[in-house]
């Protein structure tokens, strides 16, 4: 089965990545230079090659994205829902017709197997743009009869908003925020992540295709520095991150500035908990997609899987037998299941949570390493570590890779006693077939998202975003919508102020 991948690709060796221009700017609904005069270079991760340069933007490419912006705005927000609506469903069309070149180029940048990215990242990019397409006409306000007088609210947008995306999804996460944003009426400049330049400009090219109006979708490039200049700049009055629970602090305190709206999307260390009772082979299955899907760089991953006690035996034997069956390698190939690791440096890391996994005496169980034969491309494979304690720091840090770490547990008040023991709460599976336990462990759980008997299942109409460090605010569903508007209250009084002096 070739994934609805068109044959000319099937089989498309790593290698392939046809010359590309150098990646510019793209500020007032077209491609711009930067005047910082500074490039930096996007890599295959699968071939370790150069795909080609990036501009990076100056903070003076900044101003002139949020004044380009401003003006976007202006135009934008002064249609009704209903015409933006029309225009954002034109946007949805328009990135399905192009998920396959799309899809194509987010393999080359993050190093994830075609078989993902073509069913998945353009496609749920596309479901949100028309989902919020849909919702545009829809926003208002509320009326309150106060006896005579009355008063009624306006849901008015924020303006010029920002959005600041992370690696493993670029374009995934260019839509859920871009989409929401521009629903409500507000512009948004964009800065995807340094590792994964090229389809957020793709994104503003479909908008601009679309009818958006110049300036209301802007993408600027470049690294921490470029995302400091946005959540610094007085014209932004809202930043949306998603990133490193590190990053979203550095953010939110330098937000503070300007006292701008933030929403932050961070990372997890999520528990996946198996009971007795549970259905091995579809908690195996679950297992193994949520810690080596895109190879493991997924943030609401359940990478600490609490197997009960009376069937670890048999949970482990399936797993293992299924993880190493998985083919690993060329992103390209339909028929890869595991492709590179974004970078060098993460790549990296990754090995040394291994090492760190073996020398605390965790029990290896399949993997653990490059794979042998492939000397080129950041790859790692899919790796289960046994006989785990809660304490162990591959147990208690996000690794973002393919690594899976297998603890056991006798009771349920022990389990979500430990499952919640983390300064983390994105996300948790709940694995049995008792209703009740079910629904009981899973309000027990500190977690903004909870699966039961599946898992990493993000349909646009449900809310997305983390408890505790996992972040701030929801993505997706209408509860995107509070974070990107404003409410107005309008008294109206029926007669002359009733005034005591
Ligand atoms: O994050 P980084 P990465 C998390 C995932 C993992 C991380 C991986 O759990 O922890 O993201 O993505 C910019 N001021 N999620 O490595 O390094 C930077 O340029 C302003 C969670 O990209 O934090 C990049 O564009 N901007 C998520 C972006 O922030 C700054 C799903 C993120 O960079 C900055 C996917 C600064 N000081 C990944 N420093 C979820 N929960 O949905 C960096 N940046």
């Amino acid at each position: 089965m070739t994934h609805g991948l068109d044959q000319a690709w099937a089989g498309r060796r790593i290698g392939y990545a046809e010359p590309m221009d150098m990646l510019r700017l793209y500020i007032d609904g077209g491609y711009v230079d930067s005047d910082s005069g500074q490039t930096f270079h996007t890599v295959n991760p699968a071939t370790e090659a150069i795909i080609t340069e990036v501009q990076q933007a100056s903070d003076a490419d900044v101003d002139r994205a949020v004044d380009s912006a401003r003006r976007g705005f202006a135009e934008w927000s002064a249609m009704t829902g209903a015409e933006r609506g029309r225009i954002l469903n034109g946007a949805a069309r328009l990135l399905r017709e192009r998920n396959e070149e799309l899809a194509r180029l987010e393999v080359l940048d993050t190093g994830k197997p075609i078989a993902e990215a073509i069913t998945v990242d353009v496609l749920s990019g596309a479901d949100c743009v028309e989902y919020y397409a849909g919702m545009a006409a829809t926003l208002k306000g509320d009326h309150y009869d106060l006896g005579g007088d009355f008063a009624y609210t306006r849901r008015e947008p924020l303006g010029v908003t920002g959005g600041i995306g992370a690696w493993n999804y670029p374009i995934q996460i260019a839509c859920w925020k871009s989409a929401p944003a521009l629903a409500c009426g507000n512009a948004m400049v964009f800065k995807p992540a340094e590792l994964t330049p090229l389809t957020a400009a793709r994104l503003a090219e479909v908008y601009t295709e679309a009818g958006v109006p110049d300036g209301v979708f802007n993408v600027v490039q470049g690294d921490a520095r470029t995302g400091q200049a946005m959540v610094a700049h007085p014209g932004i009055a809202k930043i949306s991150l998603t990133g490193e629970v590190g990053t979203g602090k550095k953010v939110m305190a330098a937000a503070a500035a300007t006292l701008k709206h933030v929403t932050l999307e961070l990372g997890g260390k999520s528990p996946l908990i198996v009971f007795e009772d549970a259905d091995i082979d579809n908690a195996v299955s679950a297992a193994l997609l949520a810690n080596f899907y895109t190879q493991g760089e997924v943030c609401s991953n359940g990478t600490r899987v609490f197997v009960h006690e009376s069937i670890h035996a048999d949970f482990i034997g399936r797993l293992a037998a299924r993880a190493e069956k998985m083919t690993i390698g060329d992103p390209l190939d339909p028929a890869t299941d595991v492709g590179a690791l974004i970078s060098e440096g993460h790549f990296q890391k990754v090995l040394g949570y291994i090492d760190m996994a073996r020398d605390a005496g965790a029990r290896l169980v399949c993997g653990g390493g490059r794979p042998p034969g492939i000397d080129r491309g950041w790859f790692v494979e899919p790796t289960v570590f046994d006989q785990c304690t809660d304490d162990m720091r591959f147990v208690t840090e996000e690794i973002f890779g393919p690594v899976m770490a297998v603890l056991t547990f006798d009771s349920e008040d022990e389990v979500v006693a430990r499952a919640n023991d983390t300064v983390y709460g994105l996300a948790a599976g709940v694995f049995t077939n008792d209703l009740a336990r079910g629904h009981r462990v899973a309000a027990a759980l500190d977690a903004g998202v909870v699966w039961i008997n599946t898992y990493n299942l993000t349909p646009i109409e449900i809310p997305f975003g983390g408890y505790k460090q996992s972040g701030i605010g929801r993505e997706n569903s209408h509860a995107a919508i509070e974070h990107y508007t404003q409410l107005k209250s309008v008294y109206v009084a029926s007669g002359d102020v009733d005034a005591p002096y």
